[in-house]
């Protein structure tokens, strides 16, 4: 599974960029869904993350189903609580909200998953996830009843990510919440990039093809957009193309 090659060695001898689309179970009909599968053929994305801080209807295992019906890229859960987990898909980041003080979040959740992810063939991604304060209270940040790093704090954001890199986690997601009105600083991507070895996960409020940029110059690995494309999927071409560029550079020059 091509997210097994974010193995921190492998990325940071290439510097390989990636492109994940965040499906909302809550906001996608089967129609949009289809058309995002028909684009990605054209335009490659490296793995389609599916969740939401609440979910509201039924339908993320139907939204799963017709993923791995017609598409063999990745589908990996990226859950709010235990409630979250699906077999059908590939992976799950497991994520610790380290940016947050509320236990529930930093493991209790993951002792009620650990027996069912145990039994499952599901990939775990045990990741560190960090909420970043870009301007208004997003969803994520009330239904966990934490904090968000603040914006202009790149060095509180380093140091936790730091802390959680030292403590075995795997990945770093840094996150401005859905439809974030402005994305994660540059400065603050930058921090963190350089503070750890893993890889880091940026999303949150990406809506435009400089802010795809923004956030791969400063050294996102991976980035993740979803409102954007439920919205306009052709966004997913657009930001498919940027990421491409990167790699191709790579390839040329190695
Ligand atoms: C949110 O990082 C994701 O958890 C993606 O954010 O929906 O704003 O692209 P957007």
């Amino acid at each position: 599974m091509p997210f097994k090659n974010l193995r921190q060695q492998q990325q940071q001898q290439t510097g390989r960029k990636h492109f994940a689309v965040l499906l909302d179970p809550d906001n996608l009909d089967e129609a949009t869904c289809l058309q995002l599968l028909a684009l990605s053929e054209l335009h490659p994305i490296d793995f389609f993350f599916v969740g939401g801080s609440l979910i509201t209807t039924n339908n993320q295992g139907g939204l799963i189903r017709l993923l791995k019906s017609n598409s063999d890229i990745p589908v990996i859960l990226f859950p709010s609580n235990s409630l979250h987990i699906d077999k059908q898909a590939d992976g799950i980041l497991l994520l610790s909200l380290i940016s947050g003080r509320n236990p529930e979040f930093l493991i209790g959740q993951h002792i009620l998953s650990a027996p069912i992810l145990k039994a499952s063939q599901l990939h775990v991604y045990p990741t560190g996830y960090m909420l970043i304060d870009t301007g208004r209270q997003t969803t994520a940040s009330y239904m966990s009843g934490t904090t968000p790093i603040p914006y202009d704090k790149p060095e509180i954001a380093a140091c936790t990510a730091m802390a959680g890199e030292m403590l075995g986690l795997r990945y770093i997601y840094m996150d401005g919440g859905s439809g974030a009105q402005n994305p994660i600083s540059a400065a603050m991507i930058s921090a963190v990039r350089k503070a750890v070895d893993i890889p880091v996960i940026v999303g949150g409020g990406i809506n435009t093809k400089q802010k795809a940029k923004a956030a791969l110059d400063a050294g996102a690995d991976v980035i993740v957009v979803g409102n954007h494309i439920e919205k306009n999927p052709g966004f997913l071409a657009e930001v498919s193309q940027i990421v491409s560029s990167y790699n191709v550079a790579l390839d040329i020059h190695r």
